[in-house]
């Protein structure tokens, strides 16, 4: 029976890229392995798998009764909705310990850098596989992805010393210029509807019991939301009512600037001032020097709901 390698709902760069390339290292040590998907790709990771001939993998929504191998996250809410019906054999992850569980013992690479395909890397040292050119290629830009380019706190001295060995592999030779191709197609907003960008990489957390949505668009320049910041506005505070949900707040990351405005609707907004010492103005606040959701943005907020 072969296993299923997939990463979280909303998949963004290093869900899907981990997938293929974990996928790939399974079947070269004799474990068959189908990379998958639980969402659409967005218009970033699009861009890497055309870049490097890669097919999307095939989505899939059920895995009852199979065997699956979770990819960039431990958290119950990023899982498939039937995760409690089929068998965790393994997890690759980089973020904070969630609270999925497993009946059965499972292979767990988890470790504190910059993206899940760092540690995929390691994982292909470690079985002495070599890395096809094209999937080194994917693995590089998800990393790039994940790290801005090496500009988020959560980037470490492993994640820049893999992107160095994949760009040679795959024949790379400029890879901060296609890492700043890439957020350029990520800076592409005009013209998609404000749910599709709200949407675009958006996380709910369980926070002391209460649902927190936090979504994420990086991009070059913060002057291209001048015309559709409040329609954003419109649509977390319709996507609060629809999933009952304590907060939403939707981060807009100027990559060159360094920081973060985040758009806030909640039931209690001295929750932010608390959370991130800085008080919010009709719903909007500046964080200088805020990049990573997962290292500087929830934290934070977990501590204060605490
Ligand atoms: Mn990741």
């Amino acid at each position: 029976m072969a296993m299923y390698v997939v990463g979280h709902k909303i998949p963004d760069s290093d869900s899907i890229c981990g997938a293929i390339a974990l996928a790939y290292l399974k079947n070269q040590i004799g474990e068959a392995a189908i990379p998958t998907r639980l969402g659409e790709v967005s218009p970033e990771t699009q861009f890497i798998l055309d870049r490097f001939g890669f097919e999307a993998p095939e989505l899939k929504l059920s895995y009852a009764g199979e065997e699956v191998y979770i990819v960039d996250h431990t958290e119950k809410t990023q899982a498939p909705d039937d995760i409690d019906e089929a068998t965790v054999v393994g997890v690759v992850d980089h973020h904070k310990l969630g609270d999925l569980t497993t009946s059965t013992p499972l292979e767990c690479w988890i470790r504190p850098v910059g993206c899940s395909n760092t540690i995929i890397k390691m994982m292909y040292d470690f079985y002495n596989v070599k890395i096809p050119a094209n999937i080194a290629g994917i693995m590089m830009c998800a990393i790039l992805s994940d790290t801005v380019i090496f500009k988020s706190p959560t980037c470490t001295t492993a994640d820049i010393k893999c992107v160095e060995a994949l760009a040679e592999i795959a024949g790379v030779e400029d890879f901060k210029e296609l890492g700043m191709d890439m957020f350029k197609v990520k800076s592409a907003v005009q013209g998609t509807p404000a749910r599709d960008l709200v949407m675009r990489d958006f996380k709910d957390f369980n926070m002391n019991g209460n649902l927190v949505g936090i979504g994420q668009l990086e991009v070059i320049d913060l002057s291209v939301f001048d015309e559709i910041k409040s329609e954003l506005e419109a649509d977390i505070a319709k996507l609060k009512e629809e999933g009952n949900r304590h907060s939403v707040l939707l981060l807009l990351t100027d990559i060159m600037k360094e920081g973060s405005e985040m758009l806030i609707v909640s039931n209690d907004e001295s929750i932010i001032e608390k959370a991130y010492g800085a008080k919010p103005e009709a719903g909007r606040v500046w964080l200088d020097g805020v990049l990573s959701r997962k290292k500087q943005v929830v934290p934070p907020l977990q501590d204060a709901f605490a």
